[in-house]
């Protein structure tokens, strides 16, 4: 098959033509005359859905004929956007289909449109998750991605009078072309009931668990295809469905509203996905979600090893079990019970199988994201799991009971269960025993599992922590995103670029080669247009793209620090006017991100944006200078829009609050340079890129512990910096607001009295290396040079790279790179 830029063969465009024709009328049921752009989607996504079938058949044959062990990848969250451009390109289909379209009269990029994102996780941790799947596929790994098919994916976000309202995302309503529904696979999930003591014949007790209540679990099959799709894995989600859906005794009974009842309650668990990325809002119908999954998921599993291997026991040697954040982690408790309870294999022996199959990602250490359930809750729901949680912890606690620094400060620190606010059981610590390995995402954030959260399991278990460095693929960051981009890359370093990252690092001689820095730029300019036409027909700001781009966009966190950007924002627009003859770097500050509906000063900090972008893009003396503008509704597909067309990328989290970040990595591949603290992957990128290629700034993550101990008052250094009072000054007396001057009162005060995420501690040093940013943007040639070196040093952090440490050091299983073949 042709390569992108390349001119496809007449007959291969003409077949694919034929068969996207055949699509459009047998399967779509439409005429060329009067199919929408939607049909002309389905018919060209069931077309290249066809080629994937074949070889995802095929591998799924070729694992069972080998007995290989297989990867299962537990999430609660996959966010992984549009597939259609995805499909075309790992099956290299893209040219021949885009040319086979046009012939019919149809725009590909038209397509791409139409299709709905799958919006099924709320940020990075559910993004990971969509690039690991791409990853396995890719390495040719046997792996099978488990999750929940939510009928409604993240809220969609739109943005009246400055605030954000929340609106249901409605993904399915259309069909989806990429699932197969598996009748045949369903699983009842047991909640509630009793348990009851029965004596084996050889006098021995066994606890047999009589669920009160019983939902069934359906699967749903999106296949995954990796990079010229030599391979083709598995995203099984499951979808709730009630045991009886009818209940025709209660309906027949006159019973109506009852009969439907417990429909509604069984089918409530796959119906939305929590939308809060921190602060677990502890509800039933969350454990109920959790469970749930993991439940259907380990049947799942279990029924495949008994029917492929025959023993239960050789479970881990044939399966790895990756538990992304602890949100599967009662997957832990289930297995005990299916091994104990259903096999009857003896407990110390089900719980080193256990521990040889699970292993544990961990992606966060926010205290508060930290997930605990009630322990009156967990004896209700899951009255059985509740038990062999408390005999884990009994025989855990009995063996760091005997060491020499058992006190009783240490033992309550290393139970499954937390006394300190009612009972609580701590599902990290669940995770972390249940497995053999247990992860951080970036070299810090795994140094400081060590010291924080998990020190005292971890000196139980020296070496059971490790770090695994995120990654992502290049795939579709770099040549779905950019394509042109790639192709001036693959120019350079040969077609072979997303078989193997790192032959990036040949691009590096040509940061100096200013025929190659000038076409590296005009794609950026394009991109920067292409990106202004969709910022003027969202929202109707018109953008120079001359302008220094500098984004931030993520979710919205007081930890993510979007508000320091805003307030150098402010500092700025007052000296622009103050000095409006000066000359000033024209410079666009863009932002996007969704705030969790129920985190009201997130909700603020959105405001806030959009406040201050109404008063500065409209103040006529800063004559489009200064333009700030906040786009709605942020998801993959826009982020795919956004990052090519970045200069400047903010990376500004508190030291040691962002475990890793991927979309630093994103740009900084983009060609974007970096402003950041050293926190998270940003260390890494420094690492790679070099210090005069990324702009650092601000505490580090022991000066922001070291800060902390001394308190958390701005006033100090609100009062040193003249340029952040007047700007928090100006903030509080409502320029931005003057219809409501008090409304961010609430703000400059946390920041003043309470500021946590040391904000003003930071705002000086953040000042001071923007205008370092604003000095490199003056020197063209030193902001290309550094920009192309950035994109040269970053295929390290390709989630190949990530996943094949994942396989060697944790899962032990085999990969095999892809290539030409
Ligand atoms: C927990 C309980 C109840 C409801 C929701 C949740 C919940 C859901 C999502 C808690 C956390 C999340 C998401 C966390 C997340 O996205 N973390 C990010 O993970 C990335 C991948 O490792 C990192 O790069 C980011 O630094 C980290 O913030």
């Amino acid at each position: 098959p042709a390569a992108t830029g390349q001119v496809p063969a007449a007959a291969e465009v003409a077949e694919i033509r034929d068969r996207i024709l055949e699509k459009l009328k047998h399967s779509v049921s439409k005429s060329v005359g009067s199919a929408t752009p939607h049909d002309w989607f389905i018919a060209t996504a069931l077309s290249v859905r066809d080629k994937i079938v074949e070889s995802w058949l095929t591998s799924i044959d070729t694992a069972k004929k080998t007995g290989r062990k297989r990867v299962y990848y537990l999430s609660l969250e996959f966010l992984i956007g549009r597939l259609l451009i995805d499909a075309l390109t790992n099956m290299e289909l893209i040219d021949q289909t885009r040319a086979a379209l046009a012939e019919l009269g149809v725009d590909l990029e038209a397509l791409r449109e139409v299709e709905p994102d799958a919006a099924l996780g709320n940020g990075g941790l559910g993004r990971l998750a969509a690039c690991f799947m791409e990853s396995m596929a890719t390495l040719s790994i046997a792996a099978y991605g488990y999750g929940i098919r939510y009928d409604h994916g993240l809220f969609r976000q739109r943005i009246k009078d400055g605030r954000q309202l929340e609106y249901p995302e409605d993904w399915l309503s259309y069909g989806n072309p990429w699932e197969f529904q598996r009748p045949e696979l369903v699983y009842g999930v047991g909640f509630s009931g009793h348990i009851e003591t029965q004596t084996l014949p050889d006098g021995e007790l066994k606890q047999v668990w009589m669920p009160g209540e019983t939902v069934q679990a359906l699967a749903y099959d999106t296949p995954i295809a990796g990079w010229r799709g030599a391979h083709i894995n598995t995203l099984r989600l499951w979808a709730a469905r009630a045991a009886d859906p009818l209940r025709l005794d209660k309906f027949n009974s006159g019973d109506h509203v009852g009969a439907l009842m417990d429909q509604v309650r069984a089918e409530s668990i796959s119906k939305v996905l929590y939308p809060g990325d921190t602060s677990p809002a502890g509800q039933e119908l969350r454990l109920r979600q959790e469970y749930f999954f993991a439940s259907a998921s380990l049947q799942d599993l279990v029924r495949r090893h008994m029917s492929l291997f025959g023993d239960i026991k050789t479970l881990a040697d044939k399966a790895a079990i990756q538990l992304n954040d602890t949100h599967p982690a009662i997957a832990v408790a289930e297995l005990m019970h299916i091994l104990v309870d259903r096999y009857d294999i003896p407990w110390n022996k089900s719980w080193a199988i256990t521990k040889a199959t699970f292993s544990y990602t961990n992606h966060t250490l926010l205290p508060e994201a930290l997930e605990t359930w009630p322990v009156p809750l967990m004896e209700r729901l899951l009255p059985r799991h509740m038990q062999i949680i408390y005999l884990i912890n009994a025989l855990h606690l009995e063996k760091v009971g005997k060491g020499p620094d058992a006190s009783g400060a240490r033992l309550a620190a290393l139970s499954l269960i937390d006394e300190s606010h009612g009972r609580r059981v701590r599902m990290g610590h669940l995770a972390f025993l249940g497995s053999h390995k247990v992860n951080g995402v970036s070299a810090l954030h795994s140094d400081l599992m060590k010291t924080t959260v998990f020190r005292d399991l971890e000196s139980v278990e020296p070496g059971k922590i490790t770090n695994k460095t995120n990654g992502i693929t290049f795939r579709r960051w770099l040549k779905e995103a950019n394509p042109s981009l790639t192709s001036l890359l693959t120019e350079v370093v040969g077609d072979t670029l997303l078989d193997d990252a790192t032959i990036l690092e040949k691009v590096a001689p040509y940061a100096d080669d200013s025929a190659f820095t000038e076409r590296y730029a005009a794609i950026r300019r394009a991109n920067k247009v292409a990106l202004s036409a969709l910022v003027r027909d969202r929202i109707g700001v018109k953008l120079d793209p001359d302008a220094l781009f500098d984004v931030h966009i993520k979710r919205i966190h007081e930890y993510k620090r979007q508000i320091l950007n805003i307030l150098e924002t402010v500092a700025i627009f007052e000296e622009i006017r103050a000095q409006s003859f000066r000359e000033w770097i024209p410079r666009v500050k863009i932002f996007a991100g969704k705030a969790a509906a129920s985190y009201t000063t997130a909700k603020l900090i959105i405001q806030l944006a959009n406040d201050v972008g109404k008063v500065v893009n409209s103040d006529p003396t800063v004559r489009g200078l200064l333009k700030v503008v906040f786009l709605p509704n942020y998801n993959v597909s826009l982020a795919e829009r956004i990052i090519p067309a970045a200069d400047l990328s903010e990376q500004i989290s508190t030291a040691g609050m962002e475990a890793s970040g991927t979309g630093n990595m994103k740009f900084a591949l983009n060609g974007a340079l970096t402003i950041g603290t050293l926190d998270g992957a940003n260390v890494e990128i420094l690492e790679k890129v070099g210090a005069p290629n990324i702009f650092i700034f601000g505490l580090t993550a022991d000066q922001v512990e070291a800060k902390r101990t001394q308190g958390i008052s701005g006033q100090e250094a609100i009062a040193r910096s003249q340029r952040l009072s007047e700007a928090l000054e100006s903030i509080a007396s409502g320029v931005f607001s003057p219809e409501q001057p008090d409304r961010y009162r609430p703000l400059v005060d946390a920041l003043t009295y309470n500021d946590f995420f040391l904000v003003t501690a930071d705002f000086d040093s953040y000042y001071n290396t923007q205008r370092d940013v604003f000095k490199r943007w003056r020197d063209k040639k030193s902001w290309w040079r550094s920009a192309v070196i950035n994109t040269s040093n970053m295929g390290w952090f390709s989630s190949d790279r990530t996943i094949t440490e994942y396989a060697q050091e944790i899962w032990n299983v085999p990969t095999t790179p892809p290539g030409r073949n």
